[in-house]
């Protein structure tokens, strides 16, 4: 007690020190599962008004509309499939980090991590309630920013609370022991182990059941909305839909669109492996009982149908190849498939498009849009409202219940999935989703051609091999497929049977292959007599371009 140079400053400096460390951690804990709070009560609450309107997959939809179109291309090329678990991922590392950061805040200042709870939720409100899919009027802008609101509310009180408790837990370890405690000799040797003064223990139990009882609440009320919104999910889905016989079936499939090598893209794809490319952070689960079809726009009458007026029209069934404009060259963002469905063109006959039309802007459940060229809708093509994929309903992911499969078209100018309206216009008075990001109005699919095997750098016996692969060009055909080696001559490939010019086309080529590494390249002619060019673009504004090329080892 009589002097302060024999009290062992640096462990007790530590003691301070590991005291405020856990001070921190216990702040920003409280900042994360009040920030859970917040997303559990909205989801719960989303649970029982609107779905769609739980904040972090507004927040996302909103992101994935948001982002610079090159960002965009470069999530869909990097993690394909998965850029949306990306973003999703993403988001919540945000989420995580700023709820810590408002747990730090209130710990000294309620307020001030109250504010940044607020201006979250803001962020979120804003994002829910101008969603496309947004009932217009006031109802529907309530039913999206409610759930938000009371998740704020829930999450802001368990901050602030816990940030009280966060408090006044370090107000009675820092009186103990801005001293020692008392029981100890204040002049203490030097080597006295000072790991855990006791009493700093007592006041954590409080602050921790508090964080475990406000996460515990956030896990519960969570599981409760997705659970509720489960409940709401589609009443009548795929599994609940007997499809018509098509009056107008598709032509049995001849045994020689396949070249019968091992490794080379099969002709019609599976459902389950057919690629998928949308905007849709969750997948639109439409009602088949209540979806209805609306032709609207420069038209002699407008026409409603909804799915019973679609299947009891009669249906046609087509072998089609989709593909979509973001393929790269050896890209495999491409599938062929047995698809049943009404013409547009009946359809379009009857709602009378008027003279001074020259577009079909196509609309989705989630708000997506399509611009297609009446011409390619009327020309007699086998455009499709289709509704059927290889014998079954559309998977959800592609389309359920309706979706427009138009041949010789990319994807994002015409087969627009969950489709619900379709707008007569013209392409000087309306411009859709993809178009408003850069790409452009129109897009006829580009001549391509790909080597499937043997596989790039892969090694392969000397001796006569089988180089295959597909070709496309929907609805112009493919005439011919040829190949090179080491920049040799092109020599002809022999090309699988089709069954119309709207499909893709296997090929095959007899290689001789001597020891050595090799270049394989590919390309492919169009029926109007247009090779495909060496050029290598990308795909943005309106398809890539360029040969495919493999690299192997021989011997
Ligand atoms: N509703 C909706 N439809 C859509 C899209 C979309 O983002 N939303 N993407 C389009 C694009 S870019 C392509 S390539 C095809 C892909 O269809 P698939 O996912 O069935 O292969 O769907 C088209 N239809
Ligand atoms: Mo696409």
């Amino acid at each position: 007690m009589t002097t302060t140079s024999t009290t062992p400053r640096a462990p007790r400096a530590a003691t301070a020190g590991r005291r405020d460390v856990r001070g921190a951690l216990a702040a920003a804990a409280a900042g994360v599962v009040s920030g859970a709070l917040t997303l559990g009560v909205a989801d719960l609450a989303a649970g029982v008004v609107a779905p769609g309107a739980s904040p972090v997959l507004a927040v996302g939809r909103a992101a994935i509309d948001l982002v610079p179109g090159p960002l965009k291309d470069f999530a869909v090329s990097t993690f394909g499939a998965y850029d949306k678990v990306v973003l999703l991922a993403g988001i919540g590392a945000v989420l995580v980090a700023a709820s810590a950061v408002a747990g730090l805040l209130a710990r000294r200042r309620p307020a001030a991590g109250l504010a940044l709870v607020v201006l979250l939720g803001a962020a979120a409100v804003a994002s829910a309630v101008t969603r496309p899919d947004v009932d217009p009027g006031l109802a529907g802008i309530l039913r999206a920013a409610v759930p938000t609101v009371l998740g704020v509310v829930a999450g802001g009180a368990a901050l602030v609370l816990l940030a009280r408790r966060v408090r006044s837990a370090r107000a009675v370890t820092g009186g103990a022991s801005s001293g020692l405690p008392a029981e100890l000799p204040a002049e203490l040797p030097a080597d006295l182990p000072v790991a855990e003064p006791p009493v700093a223990d007592l006041p954590r139990r409080p602050v921790l059941g508090s964080l475990l009882a406000v996460g515990g609440t956030a896990v519960l009320a969570g599981a409760g909305g997705r659970v509720l919104a489960a409940r709401r999910a589609a009443a009548v889905r795929p599994s609940d839909l007997v499809l018509p016989r098509p009056a107008d079936p598709a032509a049995a499939l001849p045994a020689a669109v396949e070249v019968d090598v091992p490794g080379v893209t099969p002709f019609v794809t599976a459902n389950r492996d057919f690629y998928r490319v949308d905007t849709a952070l969750t997948v639109p689960r439409v009602d088949a009982g209540t979806w209805r079809l609306r032709l609207h726009g420069l038209v002699e009458r407008e026409v409603t149908l909804s799915l019973d007026d679609v299947l009891a029209e009669p249906l046609v069934e087509r072998t089609m190849t989709l593909t979509c404009v973001s393929n790269e060259v050896g890209g495999r963002l491409a599938g062929t498939s047995r698809w049943l469905g009404l013409p547009l063109k009946s359809l379009l006959e009857k709602a009378g498009p008027l003279p001074d039309a020259d577009m079909v802007l196509s609309t989705s459940a989630d708000g997506f849009t399509a611009s297609t060229p009446l011409a390619a809708l009327l020309d007699g093509r086998d455009a499709l409202l289709a509704v059927g994929m290889n014998g079954s309903p559309l998977p959800v992911d592609h389309g359920f219940p309706a979706r427009m499969i138009v041949p010789g078209l990319y994807g994002y100018v015409s087969a627009t999935k969950w489709v619900v309206d379709l707008e007569v216009t013209r392409f000087d008075r309306a411009t859709a989703y993809w178009t408003r990001r850069g790409w452009a109005a129109q897009a006829p699919v580009r001549t391509f051609s790909r080597i499937d095997v043997p596989a790039s750098f892969a090694q392969v016996p000397a001796g006569r091999t089988a180089v295959a692969g597909v070709a496309w060009a929907q609805h112009r055909g493919v005439d011919a497929v040829e190949v090179r080696v080491d920049g040799g001559p092109w020599q002809p490939a022999t090309l699988g049977a089709v069954p119309s010019l709207d499909t893709w086309r296997q090929w095959v080529f007899a290689w001789d292959a001597e020891p050595g590494q090799h270049t394989l390249e590919v390309r492919a002619t169009d029926a109007t007599g247009d090779p495909q060019p060496q050029t290598r673009r990308p795909p943005r504004p309106d398809g890539a371009t360029g040969w495919h090329s493999v690299v192997v080892r021989v011997g």
